[in-house]
């Protein structure tokens, strides 16, 4: 399997993806029937969300099982020909491992409410009495993060969905049964694996109110989270596979001890800053227009730090919780197109590894559902009723989902123009944009100028130019907001990025020699070679390549 730096990773979620079995559900065997896509994309890993044993009250973020398949989904069978198909294409599959938390429907914590001290001890419990919970945390899901459970007059601790309980990994058994769950699917071929918010496994020793929020800084990066993993890595022998940690709410520090192979924790780890640049004051409910002077000086921090300190970034711009990119921070109408193509070039030429979410390779966007029936998530549900009890209208409470739900992400994977976008013969599960009559693999896959074959070709490039993978990064005109550019250095040979985030036409305050250049791709019909590139179109970009530099 290839190297994780000369790797490109694509994110499934099955439940989206192809429903194989006409009940309106994506499952593993859908995946199975589309491997040969993926593989003609040129990708070397598959990242799946989880399809284990669940209530599904999280889409299975929420787990029952950790060695079982949600019949909704397959069988085990399905899941060894998957892992075995994907072999036989050049591509692993990384699985995605919820460890901070269980479904309250797993046995653990079913025994533990029996009152078991044993499982009680997988868990957090705190005394309290019925009307105050131990401290003021909250959910990240909306309202309490404890919930009393009047049998044992005690609470627990749930970070997301009070079905979320959290485990407690100061228990040595947890830690050795988590590892279990990891050889479990080691054995079975996995080639890495993905650690859902791996970075709030380590609760602090002292539960107390947190008087400047919500408690995320108690328990992010917590006090013993670089001896966790690195018991967890080396006591499984995953070393040297690609494992990627979500780390909420983290920062550069801490994600350069996770990434720095010496550290022997993991390959790289997913952060989120550069998400929240239209956060309006770090809320998420709060819209705002992207400030991209703060997204490129977020890179510009993150992408110099990591390559000094020998640090490894995962880049990415969409996942199954984050709004389409396209919508967010492109233009998804006139210029559709162009923009969804400078965004993809923005992340796939800086040092990291690339993750592509299913349909970003299309150009997907964001949902537009008109009515609260519409979503699904429980994230989304929860924030809707706290808008409205905060005094937004409908419309208003609307308009926010519209733009930030995780649902955006979540709506089935484009096929074609006919009825269900070619993902299912029913009805789907979660609603389709009408888009899709012109957004979809197979129009897509027909049109050479098409997002999609401009996805296949930054991916192609990497595997092909050293320097895509490896060069030292240097950020260019810091000065001009509109202009995210940025050079990378290998040997004799420079490549050189520049990408015009916005709509107008914008002049380079320093105009690029294009003298003895090569262009490797850009999202506008031009020959710049042996010219000044003085001028940007709307969303334009360029990657040009410069040649034996003495
Ligand atoms: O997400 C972690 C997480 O905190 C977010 O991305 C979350 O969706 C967002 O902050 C809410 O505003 C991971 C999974 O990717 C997500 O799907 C799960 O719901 C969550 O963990 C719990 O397992
Ligand atoms: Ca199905």
């Amino acid at each position: 399997m290839a190297d994780f730096k000369s790797s490109t990773i694509y994110q499934v979620y099955p439940k989206s993806f192809y429903d194989s079995n006409g009940d309106g559900i994506g499952d593993i065997r859908g995946i199975i029937e589309k491997l040969d896509y993926i593989r003609s994309l040129g990708v070397d890993y598959i990242w799946s969300t989880p399809f284990f044993v669940s209530p599904l009250n999280d889409n299975g973020y929420d787990v029952e099982d950790y060695r079982k398949i949600h019949p909704l989904f397959g069988t085990m069978a399905d899941v060894e020909e998957l892992i075995a198909e994907a072999g036989k294409r050049g591509m692993g599959l990384m699985f995605d491992m919820v460890f901070n938390h269980t479904s309250t429907h797993h046995e653990w914590f079913q025994k533990a409410l029996l009152g078991d001290p044993e499982y009680m001890d997988y868990y957090i419990f705190k005394d309290g009495g019925a009307d105050t919970p131990p401290t003021n945390w909250q959910s990240k899901f909306g309202g309490s993060a404890w919930e009393y459970v009047p049998s044992l007059k005690k609470w627990y601790l749930h970070l997301f969905d009070v079905t979320q309980a959290d485990l407690n990994w100061e228990n040595p058994r947890v830690r050795e049964e988590l590892k279990d769950v990891i050889r479990f699917w080691k054995d079975k071929g996995v080639k890495g694996f993905r650690f859902d918010v791996v970075n709030l496994i380590s609760k602090p020793e002292v539960y107390e109110d947190d008087t400047q929020g919500d408690g995320k800084r108690f328990y992010s990066d917590g006090p013993h989270i670089h001896e966790y993993l690195k018991e967890l890595v080396a006591d499984t022998g995953i070393g040297d596979m690609v494992t990627v940690g979500e780390m909420s709410a983290t920062n550069l520090e801490n994600c350069l001890r996770y990434s720095n192979p010496d550290e022997k924790e993991l390959s790289m780890c997913f952060n989120f800053h550069h998400l929240k640049v239209d956060y309006k004051d770090g809320k998420k409910w709060e819209l705002m227009k992207p400030d991209y002077q703060e997204l490129k000086k977020l890179f510009e921090t993150w992408q110099t730090e990591m390559q000094k300190q020998n640090g490894w970034n995962a880049v990415f711009w969409c996942n199954h919780d984050q709004p389409r990119i396209v919508s967010r921070m492109g233009d998804e109408e006139k210029y559709w197109k162009e923009s969804a193509k400078m965004l993809a070039t923005c992340v796939h030429m800086l040092r990291g590894t690339p993750y592509i979410f299913q349909g970003e390779e299309l150009g997907m966007t964001n949902t537009g559902y008109s009515n609260i029936s519409e979503y699904r998530d429980v994230e989304s549900i929860n924030y809707y009723h706290i808008l409205l009890e905060e005094g937004k209208t409908q419309e208003e409470a609307l308009e926010v989902l519209g733009q930030r739900s995780r649902d955006n992400s979540r709506s089935p994977m484009q096929w074609d123009a006919g009825t269900y976008a070619g993902f299912s013969e029913s009805k789907p599960w979660i609603g389709i944009p009408d888009n899709h009559s012109y957004i979809n693999v197979t129009m897509e896959e027909q049109d050479p100028d098409s997002i999609l074959n401009y996805y296949r070709k930054l991916i192609q490039l990497r595997k092909q130019y050293a320097v895509i993978q490896e060069g030292a990064i240097e950020f260019l005109y810091q000065e001009q907001q509109e202009v995210f550019g940025y050079k990378r250095l290998l040997g004799g040979q420079e490549l050189l990025v520049v990408n015009n985030l916005t709509g107008q036409e914008v002049v380079l305050q320093t105009p690029v020699d294009c003298g003895g250049c090569e262009c490797l791709i850009g999202n506008y019909q031009k020959e710049v070679s042996g010219d000044w590139l003085e001028t940007l179109q709307s969303y334009e970009s360029v990657v040009l390549l410069k040649k034996n530099l003495q």
